[in-house]
């Protein structure tokens, strides 16, 4: 096995519970590790520690003795500014801080396309354009693509920047036609980044190979990962269940869809 032991944060969420179960094979050990306890059966070789991102003492103990991180933990929709602030973005210093001590394990970082968000869906997306963040959860990770690159500049950490699109069983919506990540090609986007010899401080798009998708990954070839799956064979059925949007409607207007339109979440 490649890896001593892999650190699965967010491992109570939908996408950890994907990683815990078929990741298993990159490492002799798993840590899973979340706020929240887990909710299933952990594999045998896996450990549980319970750990909230923003206690920087706690992540400092949770990184040690790791050589390989996915990070999957944070909030992942748009939520009041103080929740994001503890899990993404002090949540990142912390995990950032910690890798830094513990030898710099080589860090799989859960971005999101919604760093891009305010494009139309009309235009083309590349690793160079600019940020236009749709909420305050998407700020949160252009900060964490800032804090991961600078790291990487400043003491050589690697990340792998994977601006995950819609990761979910099935695309469900319209939108999800174009953002559509499968399961299967997220485990081995994940399997690249840890097996790669040199992974450097990469952003890739994780979205499967759907011929509706806004985002290419021409600069990031050397990882080796090439989709296999594709949203293009659920058009007929979503088209057939009337998930069609109108043209002006935001699941077919911007890149982030719905999330364009979600209010700033007010503070208790
Ligand atoms: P999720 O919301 O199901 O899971 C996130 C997990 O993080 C939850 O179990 C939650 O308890 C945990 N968490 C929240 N705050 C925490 C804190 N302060 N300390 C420790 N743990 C905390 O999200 P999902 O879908 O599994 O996504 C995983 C990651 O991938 C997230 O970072 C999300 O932003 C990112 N992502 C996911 C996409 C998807 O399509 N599933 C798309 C783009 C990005
Ligand atoms: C995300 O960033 C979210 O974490 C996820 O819940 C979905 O909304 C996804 O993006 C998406 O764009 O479909």
């Amino acid at each position: 096995k490649a890896l001593k032991r892999l650190l699965i944060t967010g491992a109570s969420g939908g996408l950890g519970r994907v990683a815990s179960a078929r990741l298993g094979h990159l490492a002799e050990h798993i840590r899973l590790s979340d706020v929240m306890p887990l909710p299933y059966t952990p594999p045998s070789q896996a450990e549980f520690v319970q750990c909230n991102l923003a206690d920087a003492d706690g992540v400092m103990k949770l990184v040690e003795g790791c050589d390989g991180i996915v990070h999957l933990g944070g909030i992942s929709t748009e939520r009041k500014f103080s929740e994001i602030l503890d899990a993404n973005i002090l949540g990142m210093r912390n995990l950032y801080e910690a890798a830094r001590a513990h030898g710099m394990p080589r860090i799989f970082f859960g971005s999101s396309n919604h760093v891009t968000g305010f494009y139309p869906q009309d235009e083309h997306v590349d690793l160079n354009s600019p940020y236009r963040p749709d909420g305050l959860y998407a700020v949160s990770k252009c900060f964490g693509e800032a804090l991961a690159r600078f790291y990487f500049d400043k003491f050589g950490q690697e990340t792998a920047m994977v601006r995950i699109g819609s990761c979910f069983e099935e695309p469900t919506d319209y939108r999800m036609l174009a953002t559509w990540l499968s399961y299967d090609d997220f485990v081995a986007l994940v399997e690249r980044v840890f097996d790669v010899p040199r992974l450097g401080c990469p952003v890739i798009w994780g979205v499967s190979d759907n011929s509706r998708a806004w985002w290419t990954n021409e600069t990031a070839t050397y990882i080796g990962w090439k989709p296999r799956d594709s949203a293009d064979r659920w058009e007929a059925t979503l088209k057939a269940q009337g998930k069609w949007p109108d043209p002006e409607h935001p699941l077919a207007k911007w890149q982030g869809g719905n999330n364009t339109q979600d209010p700033i979440v007010k503070e208790d």
